[in-house]
């Protein structure tokens, strides 16, 4: 835990974001970096080919559902989550902790750990830090997240005070009960959206040491600038020879602000849900396929895009896939999505290595205009 596997490569000289690479079981990512979710052992409509044309190279899984369907022991029976799923590249889990908080009226959170009732079934559980760590031992991802507390937005300064002492308290059990060699274990800062309390949770999580840390509870409803806000008062906190994650961002935006801040990891369901939504990303803002603009528009999605959805269909054909309800919407539009958040972060590391973030920055504000509603 002493040697990082992290790799600081290089300070972009115009702000504070970094140029990194992680290594890992699974090989060495670059960062910053962004993960596609694929919560139930798949990436949402997305084939492991699709995820290496689209040039992803981590993505992130999920300890609740794993653990509730299939069950991780029948995981590691079938050779670990890589094998399961014939995805050969670095994976990341979360511990649970937040899809657990998620899961409101069915969830009791104790000392001990959180009783929840199944989302699937009902069926009644226990999910403490022990058992969290051992569901992704068994998994076998790459890198693994400690079981923490996340609070809603909403959350009185008392709360989230208690909450974050109970995060470090779990943090330590978590750690403790970490014995998989080779696999990486990430500490989650907690504290809500108080300077403060960030910066205790930060001194305890980084005093127990782990291989990379992470920002938990942003993004649970909060507005932009305290987001953001919370972003730049961590990000000189934050150890400089490991790797920084944010949990659950974001937006393209997010991903730009939080790179420009000098974060290296993020995840978000936004390019693969939205994509399902009819959502699509682009060089110029969001477009919403299903508008009668797009009706008779032979023109490609996104004519400064690459990729093979672009380059090969057109956006009256992807409106009529999509209203037509056709499986292969789901496919295409993922696609792209994944395409344009995985491109967007290599543009911003080349920018780093050229010390012009800054300049990448503006002229990406300046594109982007939100259009067709
Ligand atoms: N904790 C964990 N996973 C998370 C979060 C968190 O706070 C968030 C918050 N945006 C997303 N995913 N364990
Ligand atoms: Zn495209």
């Amino acid at each position: 835990m002493s040697t990082s596997l992290f790799t600081l490569l290089h300070r972009d000289a115009s702000c504070g974001a970094r140029l990194g690479s992680l290594n890992t079981l699974h090989g060495a990512i670059e960062t910053p970096i962004f993960m596609p979710v694929g919560t139930n052992a798949t990436v949402k409509a997305m084939t492991p080919d699709d995820l290496l044309a689209v040039n992803a190279q981590i993505i992130l899984s999920n300890t609740y559902h794993l653990y509730l369907r299939p069950g991780h022991r029948l995981v590691e029976q079938l050779g670990g989550l890589h094998s399961f799923m014939n995805w050969h590249r670095p994976i990341l889990t979360d511990s649970g902790g937040f899809q657990v908080f998620s899961l409101g009226e069915l969830r009791k959170i104790s000392e001990e750990g959180v009783r929840f009732q199944s989302h699937l079934d009902g069926s009644y559980h226990f999910l403490t830090p022990e058992l969290s760590i051992g569901i992704q031992e068994a998994l076998g991802a790459d890198i693994i997240m400690c079981f923490d507390e996340c609070p809603p937005a909403t959350a009185e300064y008392d709360y989230v005070s208690r909450s974050l002492e109970m995060t470090t308290r779990w943090a330590r059990r978590c750690k403790q009960a970490h014995r998989r060699e080779g696999q990486q274990l990430f500490g989650i800062i907690q504290g809500g959206m108080h300077y403060d309390l960030r910066a205790r949770s930060l001194e305890q999580i980084f005093e127990i040491g782990f291989d990379g840390y992470a920002l938990g509870g942003l993004s649970v409803g909060e507005e932009k600038e305290q987001m953001y806000g919370v972003m730049e008062a961590c990000a000189p906190l934050m150890p400089q020879d490991h790797p920084r994650y944010i949990m659950g961002i974001g937006a393209p935006q997010d991903l730009v602000e939080a790179v420009w801040h000098g974060y290296d990891m993020f995840d978000c369901v936004m390019p693969t849900r939205n994509a399902r939504n009819g959502m699509l990303f682009t060089s110029q803002g969001r477009i919403n396929i299903k508008a009668k603009i797009f009706e008779e528009d032979s023109g490609p999605l996104d004519p400064e895009c690459g990729c093979h959805v672009c380059r090969n269909y057109s956006r009256a054909y992807l409106r009529h896939l999509y209203r037509a309800g056709e499986i292969l919407a789901s496919n295409l539009n993922t696609y792209h999505n994944l395409y344009y958040f995985l491109d967007l972060m290599r543009q911003m590391r080349e920018a780093i290595k050229n010390d012009n973030l800054a300049g990448f920055r503006r002229e990406f504000y300046a594109k982007q205009q939100i259009h067709h509603k």
